[in-house]
């Protein structure tokens, strides 16, 4: 069931940019971190105040059709706002490329946790700087495909 509403952009001007992109090319655009080759991912979620549509990229970390949503924020001492979109609404949507599916999305702790961080910083070693600098523990959701 695709998340409907009134889409709220990103405040900030890249991260707007960059979802556009991706969506507009259907993920062929907009895919990576910069020039860096890295794969992203764009989570939308649904405004825990407004209950606006919000989309926002992330880095990809993907096992098995799962995907782990990293909330690094660059490791900012604050947790990203996105966050507390999904602890209040865990119906979220991925798109990875051009596929684009409902997931649902549960925080993760422990031992599955830590084998998640393991992918998470495979995929983006920078991850590991913004944990030592966040001054709070990041956050890791995984988000499991949700019945079509
Ligand atoms: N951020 C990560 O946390 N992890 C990543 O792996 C990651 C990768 C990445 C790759 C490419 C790229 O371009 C950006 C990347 N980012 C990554 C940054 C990410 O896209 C976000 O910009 C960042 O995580 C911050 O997310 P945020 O949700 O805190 O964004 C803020 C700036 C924002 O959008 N604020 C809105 C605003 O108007 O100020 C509000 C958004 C919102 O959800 N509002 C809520 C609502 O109800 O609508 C209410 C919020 C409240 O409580 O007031």
């Amino acid at each position: 069931m695709p998340l409907e509403g009134e889409y709220g952009p990103s405040p900030v001007q890249w991260v707007r940019d960059q979802v556009e992109l991706y969506e507009s090319s259907g993920g062929a655009q907009g895919s990576t971190l910069w020039d860096t080759g890295l794969p992203v991912v764009i989570l939308t979620t649904r405004g825990v105040k407004s209950g606006k549509i919000r989309k926002i990229p992330l880095m990809r970390v993907e096992h098995g059709g799962r995907y782990a949503a990293v909330a690094s924020n660059g490791g900012f001492p604050r947790h990203p706002v996105w966050y507390f979109n999904v602890k209040s609404d865990p119906h979220v949507e991925l798109q990875d490329g051009p596929e684009r599916r409902g997931m649902t999305a549960r925080e993760i702790t422990g031992n599955e946790k830590a084998e998640w961080w393991e992918r998470a910083v495979a995929a983006y070693p920078p991850y590991v700087e913004y944990q030592a600098k966040a001054d709070r523990v990041i956050p890791v959701f995984v988000l499991e495909p949700a019945p079509r």
